[in-house]
């Protein structure tokens, strides 16, 4: 008999799989006996071979996870939690067969089963457990945290529906629930050891202990049961498999008792869905949601369960003693969405563990890191007082007491400044009070930082200035990275061989080697194979697009793409507005400055977000009446890509030649996408704004397409902003907006896109589009200029990779290990 049953040998659960691996069991023989094991093992199709593979891989990453756990508890390393409400991780499959380097041996293992890994990889549903960038960063900081061997555990929320699917009907969006759990996860375990019970609702009671102390306890709660399941993080080769860990709610086998022992057994189960609909579905990122009570529970499940269970590690190894608790923990706060952490530990600290105030403040404060990822004022929460007085009600008791020592100090720094004290409480006054959690993430934590350069100035300049004043020491920028192992190895293939050919392998997880290309910026060979892993990648992606959009894309025109959630601060409308110019311009046979492009948009907007949906339409039907001009079609095409995704951006990204990240500047606190863009070889056309700059800065303008106001000068036009005024100067916008206002795209549906012609002719237009749009288009006539140059294109591309290094994920997170974690 081979397989050995593995013991235990930690206070680590077990979990049932896990007790048939065999760590010397090899990926074949485990591929094997999950098929064997399966109900009709000859009749499998792709899914199912899916699934038995996926879970083989699972097995020979377990006794690595197991030893990752073993070695972190006896080494006694710092642990930090980084606490998220999203973590779009994607696709898991052949991230871990990269970084656990077994694409050989899957490629001989499936030879046996006449089966394409590409086959298998395609059956697999997207993790989308977030809306976008921010829960992209996460999945990009785990995969950088696991590589660079760091004791760091993702605590998140296990979503029954993930993002919503976008369908497009007569080119509005559609949204569709996205069950992604529907044929199982084969990457998670389920582990019941670390269930906690998570209160609500209910009411403080207080009392006078032994010692004459007064002490509160939070009484008639409702528990709702928060259940583990762990998602395996695999380092790049390096043995280390970190734990994300997503709670999914359930109820409690003693809920409503009452109702039990009243008879009405049928309605007390019934209310179990009450319970387990917390962490049914992700919110979308979207101001009419804004203030949902649904999800205040969400963000205090996931931070309760998440410390909860930091507590109980550390008592299970500590007793109850928590001197050294502060020195051993940092809780990394995902924006403010799970802040309510703040007010749950003092509790936790103090009601169960019978911490005084002190101690329990000095370990909060000490142990919580915020980062911002937003100045967007929609996006800053504030939940109101009555929300959590009802369902929160202890830790509102501890939020004002926060407060109010808390404003003793900002009275004792600006004496006799009551304007001062209001404007800086975490409590908004008003008829309806509210909670201002950012102010609260300030207040509790030790470090509080931007996600790019700009960002972070404007957030120490503008709206966290007074905070800045009284902890300048607290503040600190981290530019967001992204990992090159996904964005670059995994699904470049075609780009990374011709780098480990001339650079070796080393770049992987040392990203600033690419800088070594720059040598070989004059050299053919060079050029010409650069030249070649891009229009393989052209090749594919134009077939992807012909199926999903219906649209032929010509590889050997310029691939011009924009893909990110739609927003209006993002500008996708500029971008329409340019494709309409282009129009025009060949429609009228002006075809000097007109290089053949295709055009791409993708992203999701938000089910309330009206604006951004009119987007998408007129997207749509800008497209159309492109793509059916036979006049047209030889210079430009359109596509509006539809359900964007993690997965579809790995297709998409190695195959473009222009990155389009042209937020109005001062309102996109980074990017990641330009990034990932910057690393494939694309070139950015791109304003002044987030991580934009510092991406100017490494590659230089000359290899760079720059347009448009800055920060400073967006805000000085603001009082006196007069967009007729910039319309009448640019024929070419001028041009746009009469063709547009005579109903050219709408024919059929007149008037739909009067909020959009409106909104550009708005004085109050706070995205500036008619501002920007004469600069854009000329930073557009010279990119296509360049674009008929190919050798100096494919320079400038060489050299965009080569100063992408700054931007890898790794180089981030050893900024914050260093900087803020201080771990080792
Ligand atoms: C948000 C910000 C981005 C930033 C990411 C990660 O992303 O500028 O790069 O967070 O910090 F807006 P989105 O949710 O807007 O994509």
């Amino acid at each position: 008999e081979r397989k050995v049953k593995v013991t235990s040998t930690s206070d680590e659960p077990v979990s049932p799989a896990s007790l048939i691996c065999d760590p010397c069991e090899t990926l074949g023989a485990c591929f094997e006996r999950h098929i064997d094991k399966s109900l009709a093992p000859k009749e499998r199709d792709d899914q199912e071979l899916f699934y038995a593979f996926a879970l083989s891989v699972k097995d020979q990453m377990l006794p690595k996870w197991r030893a990752t756990r073993q070695q972190d508890r006896e080494a006694g390393n710092k642990r930090v939690a980084y606490l998220s409400l999203e973590f779009l991780m994607g696709r898991a499959l052949s991230n871990a067969l990269l970084n656990l380097d077994m694409n050989q041996e899957t490629e001989q293992v499936l030879k046996d089963y006449a089966v394409a890994l590409e086959q298998l990889e395609e059956q697999e549903h997207d993790a989308g457990l977030g809306n976008g960038g921010l829960g992209r960063l996460a999945a990009c900081f785990l995969d950088s945290c696991a590589s660079q061997d760091l004791n760091v555990t993702g605590y998140g929320i296990r979503y029954e529906y993930g993002m919503f699917a976008q369908k497009l009907w007569d080119g509005y969006q559609v949204e569709r629930p996205d069950r992604w759990l529907r044929d199982g996860n084969p990457w998670e375990v389920r582990v019941p050891s670390h269930n906690v019970t998570v209160p609500f609702f209910g009411h403080t009671e207080s009392y006078i202990d032994r010692d004459g102390k007064r002490q509160y306890t939070w009484v008639e709660t409702q528990d709702v049961l928060a259940v583990a399941y762990d998602m395996p993080v695999p380092g790049y080769r390096n043995e280390r498999i970190n734990t994300l860990r997503l709670w999914k709610s359930e109820a409690t086998d003693d809920f409503d008792l009452e109702e039990f022992n009243q008879g009405d057994y049928t309605e007390a189960v019934a209310r179990k869905n009450l319970a387990e609909q917390i962490t049914m579905v992700l919110y979308p990122n979207d101001a009419s949601e804004n203030g949902k009570e649904l999800r205040l529970r969400q963000q205090y499940f996931l931070s309760s369960a998440s410390l909860q269970d930091l507590l109980n590690t550390w008592v299970s190894q500590h007793g109850a003693d928590f001197t050294d608790f502060a020195r051993q923990h940092v809780m990394q706060l995902n924006d403010t969405h799970p802040s309510v952490a703040i007010p749950e530990l003092m509790r936790l600290l103090m009601d169960k563990y019978g911490l005084g105030w002190d101690q329990a403040w000095t370990i909060t404060s000490q142990t919580m890191a915020y980062t911002n990822h937003t100045l967007l004022p929609e996006a800053l929460e504030r939940w109101p007082v009555r929300m959590f007085a009802h369902m929160l009600p202890r830790l509102l008791d501890i939020i004002y007491e926060i407060n109010a020592r808390y404003l003793d100090m900002v009275a004792h720094h600006w004496p006799g400044d009551g304007d001062k004290l209001r404007a800086m409480s975490i409590i908004e006054e008003g008829d309806e009070p509210h909670i201002r959690m950012a102010y609260l993430a300030i207040v509790a934590s030790f470090s509080v930082n931007g996600v790019a350069g700009l960002h972070t100035q404007l957030l120490t300049s503008g709206l966290f200035k007074d905070f800045y004043a009284l902890w300048p020491e607290k503040f600190n920028n981290k530019t967001n990275g992204v990992t090159p192992r996904r964005w670059l190895a995994q699904s470049n293939p075609a780009l990374a061989q011709l780098l480990n050919k001339r650079l070796g392998e080393g770049w992987v997880k040392d990203l600033s080697r690419l800088s070594a290309l720059n040598a070989f910026t004059d050299d053919k060979e060079l050029i010409k194979a650069w030249q070649a892993a891009k229009q393989s990648n052209k090749r594919q992606l134009a077939a992807l697009v012909k199926q999903e959009c219906g649209v032929s894309f010509d590889p050997k025109m310029m691939f011009d793409v924009q893909v990110k959630r739609i927003h209006e601060y993002k500008r996708q409308l500029l971008n329409i507005l340019h494709v309409i110019h282009l129009y025009h311009l060949i429609q009228q046979g002006k075809l000097t400055d007109i290089t053949p492009r295709c055009v791409l948009i993708g992203g999701k907007a938000a089910p309330g977000y009206a604006m951004a949906k009119l987007l998408i339409k007129l997207a749509n039907n800008v497209a159309h009446m492109v793509n059916s001009d036979p006049l047209v079609t030889p210079y430009l095409r359109f596509a509006f890509y539809p359900n964007y995704n993690v997965s579809a951006m790995e297709r998409i990204c190695p195959a473009t030649d222009l990155s389009e990240q042209i937020s109005t500047a001062g309102k996109e606190a980074s990017g990641t996408g330009n990034m990932k863009f910057m690393m494939n070889g694309a070139l950015t056309i791109g304003t002044l704004d987030g991580a934009n700059i510092e991406m100017l800065e490494e590659v230089g303008e000359d290899n760079f397409f720059l347009f448009g106001l800055t920060a400073d000068e967006v805000e000085a036009l603001k009082p006196h902003y007069d967009p007729q005024h910039f319309i009448a100067k640019s024929q070419a916008l001028s041009e746009v907006m009469s063709l547009l206002e005579s109903g050219h795209f709408n024919l059929l549906e007149p008037g739909i896109f009067d909020p959009i012609i409106d909104s550009i002719r708005c004085p109050k237009d706070p995205w500036m589009i008619a501002a920007d749009f004469e600069s854009y288009r000329l930073a557009q006539v010279q990119a296509a200029k360049s674009y008929r140059d190919p050798h100096h294109w494919t320079q400038m591309s060489i050299r965009n990779t080569a100063a992408s290094g700054r931007f890898s994920s790794d180089v981030t997170i050893g900024q914050y290990r260093d900087e803020i974690w201080g771990i080792a």
